[in-house]
């Protein structure tokens, strides 16, 4: 899912995404929230209205953006409350208002309220956290109040095994249409995040999606599907564009060093983007050089189509019974000279 945190994909319109083969856009209820207000999106019908995306929309609960951006946050057993990072209003954040405003904003699949623990944290503290999650995931679950939207649980637990085992015990009764798991890709070493994401896909029904919320880079996708993830977002493959680097199976390519800005081949040779039909590598190191908006605009539209590409790859993989080989030749290339 590309991010679209205040309502827009950066840089790239709707039929962009659509010519990407984009489908869930996730939107985020802390911004929206802030500005323009729930009540804006709602006089649109919701987030398609709003936007001008006419796809399916997920939208994450808050909580992750208030520690993340809010000033003076506090979590207490009634909700969050933090200032405003725009205007330093106080706002108060509880699951209720959470879920009000994700049902106002109209998303496909909105998130239950939950607190994603900061990295480094104490077992204390995340043992703590992890059970008033799942009292907030109950009380998400009574304030709802629309059919139409599919609420998903998170799993949160840090990295700490039992602390996992104990919110999947206090999570999987409430039989919601999607899992996600959260409080990963926080700062925590890829060798302690890969055994958390077994052990709780392993917990997960198998007929329900499971969503890494927060990842991510293409060999968290690789690995993670091969651990059994179906859905994710991140903010990297934009964010990257936006500072001048496009994905390949070579591995990242840095269009604002000299050698990439003399080539005059497409980003990337298999790429089937509108960036990779138009443009050499040379123009789009010169649009950067240059401060040119098309530039960044080009590269994020180029990761975006870079990983739902390999996403596409990895599912026609799995289909042939053949995702371990593929999985391995494309780590393979796209580390080649780095690892
Ligand atoms: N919770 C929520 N949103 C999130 C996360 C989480 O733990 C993460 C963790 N990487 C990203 N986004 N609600
Ligand atoms: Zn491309």
């Amino acid at each position: 899912m590309p991010v679209g945190t205040q309502g827009t994909v950066k840089g790239i319109s709707p039929e962009e995404l659509r010519d990407i083969g984009s489908q869930f856009i996730l939107a985020n209820t802390y911004h929206l929230l802030l500005r323009p207000g729930p009540e804006m999106v709602a006089r649109h019908g919701g987030l398609p209205g709003f936007t001008g995306y006419p796809g399916p929309f997920l939208t994450d609960s808050g909580g992750f953006q208030v520690m993340s951006l809010g000033h003076m946050r506090q979590i207490t057993e009634q909700g969050a409350v933090f200032k405003s990072h725009i205007d330093g209003n106080v706002v108060e954040l509880p699951p209720e208002r959470s879920i009000e405003v994700q049902e106002a904003l109209g998303a496909d699949v909105i998130m239950a309220f939950d607190e994603c623990p900061p990295y480094p944290a104490t077992e204390e503290y995340v043992s703590a956290s992890l059970e008033r999650t799942a009292r907030w995931l109950e009380r998400s679950l009574r304030a709802k109040t629309k059919s139409e939207q599919a609420l998903f649980a998170i799993v949160q637990g840090g990295v700490f095994p039992h602390l996992r085992e104990r919110s999947l015990a206090l999570t999987l009764p409430f039989d919601t249409p999607g899992f996600a798991i959260g409080g990963l890709a926080v700062g925590e070493a890829k060798e302690d995040m890969y055994p958390v994401v077994s052990q709780v896909t392993n917990a997960l029904p198998s007929g329900k999606p499971r969503y890494l919320m927060g990842v991510g880079h293409p060999e968290d996708l690789v690995a993670s599907i091969a651990l059994g993830v179906d859905m994710f977002d991140c903010v990297y493959p934009t964010r990257t564009g936006r500072f001048g680097y496009a994905l390949t199976d070579d591995g990242r390519l840095n269009l604002n060093s000299s050698k990439p800005r003399g080539e005059l081949i497409p980003l990337d040779a298999d790429c089937d983007c509108y960036a990779c039909r138009h443009f050499t590598r040379a123009y789009i190191g010169h649009l950067l050089k240059a401060e040119e908006m098309l530039g960044p605009r080009m590269l994020s539209l180029h990761n975006l189509r870079y990983l739902h590409r390999l996403v596409e790859r990895a599912r026609s993989a799995i289909e042939r019974g053949g995702y371990t080989e593929w999985a391995f030749a494309w780590g393979e290339r796209y580390f080649k000279g780095r690892i």
